[in-house]
């Protein structure tokens, strides 16, 4: 079992700066150490090197569409390439705008993929219904097929073409979707668990209906996009937009050990984990050693260590 990890050090996705230096803190906070610890023969690619753009003027409201559409078609190249060779991917943001990208590459290599996005955001808002213009709210209305009319053509984004079906999404942890967001969620019937429905029913039966719901026709590859902001703000203060009332340590814990336990994990985003809006140090590396735990149970870190044969056993 290989992984490849791939630094994505950008942040034109939204308009505070920081963010691109997420790769660099949450490999320092030990990341391809915990993976090797896990028996996985990890290929590091890297950061990618994102060219500057000079002049890249708003689209309509859209802020900053040549730069992002830029960064993410090389980031598409690249996650399909690593996928390709076999590796389980990891890339790490960077803004979540970055999932355009990622998620691509991956489908390029994997057309039958299902995705769960863990986050207090939708980011399914349009350019016509984004309250912000930034594109990190808007990535996953790039991808989905049924949204195709609603998507004007952006400058930088004439690589990519809508791949994903709305029902081969699932959102886990919502609690700041924007009106033209809701609307979206409620008319493709998309099925989204928000905090209420955790606190109703518990992280596990949501894990259980999220599976249910995806591999209800065939199992498939899985893509986790993880936005650090899903957890609580006490948790994981390092970022952009943090929401109170998000996930605990725990529900964070579980949702990425079923994930795990599925074994159809092929690809993973954590996005968002700013080092320059942590109040301090301490911040900031609680935020990045967050995002290595979430990143080490995604791919089999367990609560109850690791399996020993008895013959191994002194
Ligand atoms: C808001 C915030 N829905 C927007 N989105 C964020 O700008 O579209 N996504 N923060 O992570
Ligand atoms: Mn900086
Ligand atoms: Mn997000
Ligand atoms: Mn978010």
């Amino acid at each position: 079992q290989s992984v490849a990890v791939l630094g994505a050090p950008f942040s034109r996705g939204q308009k505070r700066g920081g963010v691109e230096h997420g790769p660099k803190v949450i490999r320092e906070a030990g990341l391809i150490e915990r993976l090797s610890g896990l028996d996985y023969s990890v290929h590091d690619f890297g950061d990618l090197s994102f060219q500057h753009l000079e002049k890249d003027e708003p689209y309509m409201d859209v802020k900053f569409p040549r730069s992002v559409g830029a960064a993410n078609k090389m980031l598409s190249g690249a996650a399909s390439r690593a996928v390709g060779a076999g590796h389980t991917l990891v890339m790490l943001g960077g803004d979540h705008s970055l999932a355009i990208g990622s998620v691509s590459g991956h489908a390029q290599q994997c057309p039958d993929l299902c995705l769960i996005w863990v986050d207090a955001h939708a980011d399914i808002n349009t350019p016509m219904t984004s309250p912000s213009g930034n594109l990190h709210g808007q990535p996953v209305s790039f991808m989905l097929k049924e949204l195709t009319d609603k998507i004007p053509a952006i400058p930088g984004f004439s690589w990519m073409k809508p791949f994903l079906s709305s029902r081969d999404l699932v959102y886990i942890g919502l609690r700041d979707v924007d009106p033209g967001e809701r609307n979206i969620l409620k008319d493709l019937g998309i099925q989204y668990f928000t905090m209420r429905d955790i606190d109703r029913m518990g992280i596990q039966r949501v894990m259980e209906m999220t599976f249910d719901h995806l591999m209800a026709r065939k199992q498939r590859p899985i893509h986790l996009s993880f936005d650090i902001d899903a957890f609580d703000p006490s948790l994981a203060p390092a970022t952009g937009t943090p929401v109170n009332g998000g996930l605990t340590y725990r529900e964070g814990m579980y949702i990425t050990e079923e994930i795990h336990n599925t074994g159809l994990l092929s690809a993973m985003d954590l996005v968002e984990v700013n080092p320059e809006l942590g109040a301090n140090r301490e911040a900031v590396e609680a935020t990045a050693s967050l995002a290595v735990n979430v990143i080490a149970s995604s791919l089999g870190q367990t609560r109850e260590g690791a399996h020993v044969s008895i013959d191994e056993i002194p």
